[in-house]
């Protein structure tokens, strides 16, 4: 082949744009929504400080949540730049369009150009990258503002849920962050919501939001909810893994009032509690820190496919006292199905035991959740006996030999002023022996999905189809990733939805082919010679343009396994018309993220 010097640069812009796709597709990092109406009060060094706690625990960047008309915001921007430029971390700013109304499109534009040309400015493909909580009412203003700032678009707007979302203002986004980090219906926490944006997103790259906790009492904001926390930080970071998003959102940073804080305790933040009316201040003393020990780990795996272990780790979570306590205090929260545990993660080489010892009475605990092959994290919960409160220790042993414990808080009946904190003690400890690197045998390119579930109808079919690796995100939520499991032997068998239900077909004909045709669900065709089992279409795609658009509207999965869940909906139904929380990186979005999607 001739090279003319036009194909010459034919090629090279070939190249070029190839190598574009290559840094965009290693372009995951993680970022950490930062209030800053609780850093009205921070010098420099309060941001100087946190910052270096992120930058420790892997973080990319602080998402900047900013409400309208905050006076106090000026300087506080300023201040943490002039932090974030010193220490070398990233920021971008979350335009907030619920705490205290729109912003105006001047106004973002004039935040965007003082410092978007800052090193501090988190940039990706070169610009500068911007989100926002909540706005879709005013997603017309963004095409001027992109034209006039150049930047990367990636708002939250749950309330309308992924679809609406992405076609709004002429499909003005360039990707979309989703606010549903917290099971809603009692059940641990799935993915179909964030299937829905990876579906909806045709392409676009998805900020997928991971937190620990929810629990919130001001009733100056009419918040008073608290959520199914307890195992949320280990199981999400499994379904981050999986899911391999091209973000992760850590909600929150240090947002006290509704207890999902991973930063550092600040006296100087906990203004929320007054402006809040919250009877009493629930965070204070009670630190989150050990929410951050194991962030380098997981962050590494899902930014890098591996991550490695020098020195093991325990942290230990739960609430200090039990859910009965203090009847007289609890308020209409509106999930109650929070457990009464100690909840355990331990970053270890290999297999250990677990022992719980609660007011000096020690007793075995087990793993729920085990690395597969042995080095990584491993997972447990510890449902305690109501009789028999007190201090607590979570130890972990090897060969009969201790490597780590957690002396924890009391757990007890006594309430401050009648009022049960539902708000999480965290506590973390290090084995103190350092080793040279180990690291999971199989990098996460390696590995698929070795465990998995789905809702209603879908559960038994999803058990059986993930654990060999096929566990569409439509239908199913994968719960571990290991080596691929040998797969039965084929029978060959052709299985079809017995329904007619497209979006049974993937799973019926994997789960024929194998030989576990539920016959509750599948029909299976003895006859039938296959080379391959049938998996599309995917899940819930359906055969035809109707059939999607049915589908799509926002989730194709809440069409299935979510549409069962109504309760929840009425719950949300209350929650929206409790509308009023300045600042609150408002719950009641989040129930409009569902109620968007139910009616
Ligand atoms: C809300 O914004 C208005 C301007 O629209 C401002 O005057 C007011 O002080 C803001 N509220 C708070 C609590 O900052
Ligand atoms: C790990 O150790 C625990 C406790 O000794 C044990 O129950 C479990 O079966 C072990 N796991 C493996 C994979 O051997
Ligand atoms: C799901 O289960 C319900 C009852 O449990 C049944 O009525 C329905 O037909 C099932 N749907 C499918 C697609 O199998
Ligand atoms: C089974 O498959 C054969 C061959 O493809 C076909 O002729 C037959 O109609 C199928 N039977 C059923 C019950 O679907
Ligand atoms: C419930 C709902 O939002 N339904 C919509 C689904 O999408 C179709 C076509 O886009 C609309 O016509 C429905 O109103």
């Amino acid at each position: 082949m001739e090279l003319t010097g036009v194909s010459i640069r034919r090629h090279l812009i070939i190249l070029l744009q190839l190598l574009d796709l290559a840094s965009h597709a290693s372009a995951k990092a993680v970022f950490a929504h930062f209030m800053m109406a609780n850093a009205a009060q921070y010098e420099v060094d309060d941001f100087k400080n946190d910052i270096s706690l992120a930058k420790g625990s892997h973080i990319d960047a602080f998402a900047l949540n900013m409400a309208y008309g905050v006076s106090t915001s000026e300087q506080a921007v300023a201040n943490v730049f002039n932090a974030a430029e010193s220490l070398g971390f990233q920021l971008f700013f979350s335009f907030d369009y619920a705490g205290n109304g729109s912003w105006p499109q001047s106004d973002v534009i004039a935040f965007l150009q003082k410092y978007s040309l800052s090193s501090a400015h988190y940039k990706y493909g070169g610009k500068p990258f911007v989100s926002t909580f909540e706005g879709p009412d005013n997603a017309g203003d963004w095409s001027e503002i992109k034209e006039q700032t150049g930047c990367f678009f990636v708002p939250d707007w749950s309330s309308i849920g992924a679809q609406a979302a992405f076609q709004l203002a002429g499909g003005v986004v360039d990707g979309l962050f989703s606010w549903a980090a917290w099971p809603t219906d009692g059940q641990p926490m799935d993915t179909y919501i964030d299937a829905s944006y990876l579906d909806n997103l045709k392409g676009k790259p998805y900020l997928m939001p991971a937190s620990p906790w929810f629990y919130a009492d001001m009733p100056g904001y009419d918040k008073d909810w608290a959520y199914h926390g307890d195992d949320l930080w280990y199981s999400r970071w499994v379904e981050v893994a999986f899911l391999e998003p091209e973000w992760v959102e850590i909600i929150s940073w240090n947002d006290y009032g509704e207890s999902h804080y991973i930063g550092p305790l600040n006296e100087k933040g906990y203004g929320v509690f007054t402006t809040g009316k919250a009877p009493y201040n629930y965070a204070r003393n009670m630190p989150h820190d050990g929410w951050r020990l194991q962030l380098p780990y997981v962050i590494d795996l899902y930014k890098g496919g591996t991550a490695s272990i020098t020195e093991e780790n325990l942290v230990v979570w739960y609430r200090t006292q039990p859910g009965t306590a203090c009847a007289e205090g609890q308020k209409q929260y509106k999930d109650r199905s929070f457990q009464d545990r100690i909840f355990f993660s331990a970053l270890l080489r290999s297999n250990a035991s677990v022992k719980v010892s609660i007011d000096g009475i020690e007793k075995d605990a087990r793993w729920e959740f085990e690395p597969n092959g042995g080095i990584g994290i491993y997972h447990g919960n510890f449902d305690f006996d109501h009789d028999h409160l007190g201090e607590t220790t979570v130890s972990i042993s090897r060969d009969g030999e201790e490597t780590v414990h957690v002396n924890g808080r009391a757990i007890t009946e006594t309430c401050t002023d009648g009022f049960a904190n539902f708000n999480a003690w965290v506590g973390s400890a290090t084995s103190g022996t350092t080793f040279s690197p180990v690291a999971p045998k199989l990098s996460l390119s390696k590995q698929v999905c070795i465990k998995g579930s789905g809702s209603a109808n879908y559960t038994e079919l999803c058990e059986t189809t993930c654990r060999y690796g096929y566990c569409p995100i439509d239908t199913c939520c994968c719960t571990a990733m290991g080596a691929q499991k040998k797969r039965p032997k084929p029978t060959y068998e052709k299985g079809t939805p017995k329904s007619g239900d497209e979006s049974y077909s993937g799973l019926c004909s994997f789960a024929c082919y194998y030989g576990f045709c539920l016959e509750a669900t599948c029909s299976g065709n003895q006859t039938a010679t296959h080379s391959h089992p049938h998996l599309g279409p995917p899940a819930c795609v359906g055969n035809g343009d109707d059939d999607r658009a049915n589908l799509h509207n926002s989730s194709c999965a809440t069409s299935g396994p979510h549409a069962q869940t109504t309760h929840v909906s009425n719950a949300f139904k209350q929650a929206i018309t409790s509308v009023g929380a300045p600042f609150g990186i408002g719950f009641f979005i989040y129930a409009g993220i569902v109620f968007g999607f139910y009616f």
